[in-house]
């Protein structure tokens, strides 16, 4: 096999432009073609990416012999069958979360991907935040202690009007959760990664803040409805959650609690979590990502900047420059790409530690769960 993977995007909205350039940035890659549902826009955004081949049928890019690697980059409710199609046509596949609509689907998914021997990945990027690395390892090598409680939130206000409108407030496109399908499965990703602990019971409370939005006339890209004038909109119910706080059991007995909150005003997209141990605590927060503060009871707390003279050798390996030189959110594509791309290039398999289709399965069943608290208000089970 060549030195660098043929790499074919499908969706062209929010995510989509992140995955060309992160997979460009890898240096293991080149993205040789694109597939947008509108041939237009794939013809325009090729043109825009400088991405030399388009397509308006994404099965037209599957049958592309040329690319090896496909990144799904679409809709949630296109996720699953883009997903089989792409492993049934003998690519690689990374795919944006939610992996699927429903469990069944999931599973579905991690057994054909199995079975096809294909690399499978879920793109949980803020894995790949240098310090969420650091803090995992310090979990792990006992730094922190037993771990106690886990509390922490993921807040956005791109949804904080009424007039703020996108494909995820419609859950035949999105899925029955939003904000917990969309920002708290990073969140739980990210909880279950860090302390290697599973949840094993779920408590629910969710809100929808604005029971009807105006949607425009027109479609928005995700971010983009800030840009719009508030005109020609049609008001439009809404099912989906703004708003959900979970109480936590993990398996092990440890406590922990989340808030999500799409219409949390200033809060552009603030991922943050803290694990308070028997021996010391840590919090993480993706609007500060280059700093980990460290909580001690006995001498003065610490703040760790990521810079790899001062990290272990795991976290080093996901860091591009030297302290000082801040890494941020294209950087963690980039790092998880690589990590990728590396597995299929060197022809591993189990070797590597990104999230897997097994991952996306696993968000998905704590969604459900959640979804299933949430109504029948009471604790759910994770199984
Ligand atoms: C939209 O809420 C969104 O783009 C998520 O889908 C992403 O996963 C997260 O990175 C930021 O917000």
């Amino acid at each position: 096999m060549s030195n660098t993977l043929k790499v074919g995007v499908i969706g062209t909205g929010f995510i989509g432009p992140a995955h060309i350039e992160a997979s460009r940035r890898t240096f293991l890659a080149e993205v040789v073609s694109l597939a947008d549902i509108n041939e237009e826009v794939a013809r325009e955004k090729a043109n825009q990416y400088a991405v030399k081949k388009y397509y308006g049928d994404y099965r037209d890019l599957l049958q592309d012999e040329e690319v090896e690697v496909v990144h799904i980059c679409t809709p949630n409710y296109l996720h699953y069958q883009m997903s089989k199609d792409a492993l049934l046509a003998g690519k690689h596949v990374v795919c944006e979360k939610p992996l699927a609509m429903n469990r069944q689907e999931a599973e579905e998914l991690v057994e054909l991907a199995d079975k096809k021997g294909l690399v499978n990945a879920v793109h949980f990027n803020i894995r790949y935040y240098p310090l969420v690395r650091e803090a995992h390892e310090m979990v792990k090598e006992g730094e922190v202690g037993k771990v106690l409680a886990i509390h922490g939130s993921y807040l956005q206000d791109w949804l904080f009007y009424e007039t703020d409108y996108n494909w995820r407030l419609e859950p035949e496109l999105s899925g029955e959760s939003r904000a917990i399908a969309d920002v708290g499965s990073h969140w739980l990703d990210l909880v279950e990664y860090v302390t290697q602990k599973k949840i094993a019971e779920v408590f629910a409370d969710f809100a929808t803040f604005h029971k009807t939005r105006k949607k425009p006339l027109k479609p928005v890209e995700t971010y983009a409805g800030k840009i719009l004038q508030p005109e020609d909109y049609q008001d439009i119910p809404i099912s989906t959650e703004d708003y959900a706080s979970v109480l936590l059991h993990f398996e092990d007995g440890a406590h922990g609690v989340l808030t999500v909150n799409q219409v949390a005003a200033g809060r552009k997209n603030r991922c943050s979590f803290e694990i308070d141990g028997s021996r010391s605590a840590i919090f993480w927060d993706s609007e500060r990502p280059n700093e980990l503060w460290i909580g001690r009871r006995d001498r003065a707390n610490e703040l760790l900047l990521k810079d790899p003279s001062l990290v272990s050798e795991e976290a080093r390996k996901i860091i591009s420059f030297p302290g000082g030189h801040n890494e941020g959110f294209p950087d963690t594509s980039k790092q998880l790409f690589r990590e990728i791309y590396q597995c299929i290039l060197e022809g591993k398999r189990g070797d590597f530690s990104f999230p897997t289709f097994t991952d996306g399965l696993r968000e998905v069943v704590l969604c459900e769960a959640i979804l299933r608290s949430a109504k029948e208000g009471k604790w759910i089970r994770v199984n």
